[in-house]
């Protein structure tokens, strides 16, 4: 009797290897990202650079009189721009070319209000050149911020006039210094500015028809969005969807929309936070950068809520970034990676309310511990009231955490409108959206054997491509909501 059934136990386990195949990937959730909108997103932290007319008269907007002989930095050295972007572990950094006052850092043939009439170099230099290049040498990506609002420009007011300006600049930039993965079109503009119709349809179908892989970021998108503040701080929900047709681009009454999204937005247009290391924007003798914990902070309410962060860093006018925060770059990437380096999720047993094509079907509840971004825990199709949930079994139980990382395998659309997580079926984090990431930070450490995440509204089946744990030092928890210690139904 003994060996027949040792036989059959063999078969159908071979069976399992041979005979088995993986079901189909469930179907996308419209909208989803595109592949410049999902290789941003994957960026994660981005540096920006505020140089310009404005870093040798100490001012953040100046006037449009300025006189070029002012813009003489003395030692311009774009190569320790970029690395110390690279201390911030950044692969892209992004310039403003143009600012509100008009001055150009490139020798553009449509102004003499440019670096060709500067004594820097000798009128020879190009700061948008010396980047791009600095940049390509090691591996990092430029993007550029051209402003609309030109206080120096004679025809800006005029309608057509200034929009082809502006046009011919945007070609100039985006034909001459290779590959730019973002262009930034700010909608600031003073209050007592000439009233102006910019013609954003023709100058992004020419910017698309020039670089196809950009992201064009605006207040209003069509790749990117603004995030509606410049501290940093994206919605504790937070969604990449939003209705384009909502949006317009310099209205300030819609700060709430853009800081939260749509659930029922039919665009994907992610957020960006843009947030300035020090007070200004420009770089100022009497200012000095944020400290590492303000960096933290800033990272968990933006990299956290499912948004990109942008951090500028403003170079002096020397032409260097300054050694201060060239350190505080660094030590905001060390407490960065002090933090996420280790998982105490890794090697944890993990299981699911629900998988799409059973077991060996390819979307297990395990693949949320793979560190690979393509594969996912799929739960399967179909309605379920209570919810959905994946739990994980951690192989040490003693490990203390006091933050929970949760993803969405967003490529296929952004899913999760509500969710709890539970340690020892204890209430320990609750929130609405996931998105690309979610980081809740605890009141305090805790201490589990099982760790569960239970989806309790979802736009549709959810897909988790990771779940971590980890400990943070500095995490006092004041940040975080407290949950009234819940106990899992
Ligand atoms: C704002 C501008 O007015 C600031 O000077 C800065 O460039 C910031 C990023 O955008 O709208």
């Amino acid at each position: 009797m003994r060996w027949p059934s040792f036989w059959v136990v063999l078969l159908v386990h071979q069976c399992q290897y041979t005979c088995s195949k993986v079901v189909a990937p469930p179907l996308p959730l419209l909208p989803i990202p595109s592949a410049s909108q999902l290789k941003w997103q994957r960026r994660e932290v981005i540096v920006f650079f505020h140089f310009g007319m404005n870093t040798f008269t100490d001012s953040e907007w100046g006037t449009g009189e300025e006189n070029p002989a002012l813009f003489d930095p003395a030692a311009l050295d774009a190569g320790q721009w970029v690395d110390a972007a690279a201390g911030a572990g950044t692969s892209l950094v992004i310039l403003t070319a143009k600012h509100h006052d008009g001055f150009c850092l490139w020798p553009s043939r449509y102004t003499d209000h440019s670096v060709a009439r500067s004594p820097w170099k000798g009128g020879r230099g190009d700061v948008v050149r010396e980047l791009v290049d600095a940049a390509s040498a090691r591996g990092i990506d430029v993007g550029l911020y051209l402003s609309p609002w030109d206080l120096h420009e004679k025809s800006y007011g005029l309608e057509v006039e200034y929009n082809e300006y502006y046009l011919a600049q945007l070609q100039e930039l985006l034909t001459r210094y290779g590959t730019i993965s973002e262009i930034w079109f700010d909608g600031a503009k003073g209050e007592k500015a000439k009233k102006m119709n910019y013609y954003f349809k023709d100058w992004f179908e020419t910017v698309k028809q020039l670089q196809s892989s950009i992201n064009i970021f605006s207040d209003a998108g069509p790749d990117i969005r603004w995030v509606g503040d410049e501290s940093g701080s994206a919605g504790s929900t937070c969604w990449s969807t939003v209705n384009h047709t909502v949006l317009r681009i310099g209205d300030a009454t819609l700060e709430s929309y853009l800081n939260t999204g749509d659930p029922r937005g039919t665009d994907w247009v992610p957020p960006e936070c843009d947030v300035s290391i020090r007070p200004g924007w420009f770089w100022h003798k009497n200012e000095t950068a944020k400290p590492v914990s303000q960096l933290m902070e800033i990272y968990y309410n933006s990299v956290g809520h499912n948004c990109v962060l942008l951090l500028n860093v403003p170079p002096n006018s020397t032409g260097l970034v300054s050694d201060d925060d060239m350190q505080r770059l660094r030590d905001f990437r060390a407490a960065i990676n002090s933090v996420f380096s280790t998982d105490l999720a890794a090697g944890s047993a993990a299981k699911a309310s629900t998988q799409r094509g059973g077991e060996g079907g390819g979307f297990a509840p395990d693949n949320v511990l793979d560190c690979d971004d393509w594969t996912y825990w799929a739960a399967e199709d179909g309605d379920r009231r209570r919810g959905h949930w994946i739990e994980l079994a951690l192989p040490r139980a003693n490990a203390s955490f006091n933050v929970v990382r949760i993803q969405e395998a967003i490529a296929m659309g952004q899913r999760i409108m509500k969710h709890e997580v539970f340690a020892d079926r204890k209430l320990v984090a609750k929130g609405t959206t996931v998105g690309y990431k979610r980081l809740h930070r605890l009141p305090s450490p805790v201490k589990a054997q099982r760790v569960k995440i239970r989806i309790t509204k979802s736009r549709g089946p959810p897909l988790l491509s990771a779940v971590g744990l980890h400990y943070d030092p500095f995490n006092k928890g004041s940040s975080v909501a407290k949950h009234n210690n819940g106990t899992e139904a």
